[in-house]
């Protein structure tokens, strides 16, 4: 047991305050997801869209990685072997965490997208206000998050990782979006093994090994615990 890959929703960073999206009080609860997160909603209403990312990109930076967030790039460091985290989160708490193996395959908050000039700049502030492009000054910035029907980011690393996986573990997500929801297919097809962590079973469950319930920030510390006892 030596390539682990981990794939991480927003269940691990609900304990950090961030909001999950199909929970009860969910995000897709007071939004529609068609209205703010697709390329189309943006056609339509980049205001309404902007407003949306606006107030989540300054939510996420008043909050603070947790102790699953922790566990986990304390894995990183301490792991005799490879471990690399993709999340469908688009909040940095991993990174803030210490953990540095992270592919964000849908994106970042704290980035902005120059859809004239194709240039990413990290961002902190808001863009429903239209600011200039720092690259070509055009006003042509957008969130870097993958919306849906869009391409999601490093899929080859990431197949690549599946490939080379011994173990693979999910963490805190529902399993409703694809493609992260058709890993754990993958990566058993492959032949690792496969674990579920996660408040309540999620809508692929099935598919793993093995399946444990409970927050993240008791599951996980437990698990790396294990991991590096082993
Ligand atoms: C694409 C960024 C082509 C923006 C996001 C196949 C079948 C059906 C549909 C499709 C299909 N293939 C493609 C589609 C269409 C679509 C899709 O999947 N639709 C769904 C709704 C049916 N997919 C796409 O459009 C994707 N693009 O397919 O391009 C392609 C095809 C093949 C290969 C390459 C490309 C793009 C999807 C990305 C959209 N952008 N986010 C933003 O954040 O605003 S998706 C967004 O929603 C998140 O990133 C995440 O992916 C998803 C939310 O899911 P979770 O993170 O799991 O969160 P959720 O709230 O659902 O669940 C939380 C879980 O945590 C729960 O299980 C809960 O029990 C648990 N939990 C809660 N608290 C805790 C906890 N666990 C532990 N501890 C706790 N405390």
């Amino acid at each position: 047991m030596r390539n682990i890959v981990v794939l991480t929703g927003a269940g691990i960073s609900a304990e950090s305050g961030i909001d999950t999206f199909r929970d009860g009080g969910g995000l897709w609860e007071r939004h529609r997801v068609e209205d703010v997160a697709t390329p189309e909603a943006f056609a339509r209403d980049p205001e309404l869209v902007q407003r949306f990312y606006d107030m989540r990109r300054a939510a996420v930076q008043t909050k603070q990685p947790n102790a699953a967030h922790h566990a986990l790039a304390r894995l990183e460091a301490e792991w005799r072997g490879e471990l690399l985290i993709v999340t469908q989160n688009v909040d940095d708490l991993h990174e803030r965490a210490g953990a540095s193996r992270v592919l964000h395959m849908h994106g970042t908050h704290l980035n902005a997208w120059c859809t004239a000039c194709d240039a990413r700049h990290r961002w902190t502030g808001t863009l429903i206000d239209k600011p200039p492009c720092p690259d070509c000054g055009e006003a042509s910035l957008r969130p870097d998050v993958v919306w849906f029907g869009e391409m999601p980011y490093e899929m080859e690393r990431i197949y690549a990782a599946l490939r080379g996986a011994d173990l693979f573990v999910a963490i805190g997500t529902s399993g409703a979006v694809y493609p992260a929801a058709g890993f754990v297919q993958d990566a058993s097809q492959l032949g690792a093994r496969t674990l579920e962590l996660n408040l309540a079973r999620s809508q692929g469950s099935h598919w793993f090994d093995e399946s444990r319930q409970g927050p993240a920030t008791q599951l996980v510390p437990q698990w790396v615990e294990e991991m590096l006892a082993g």
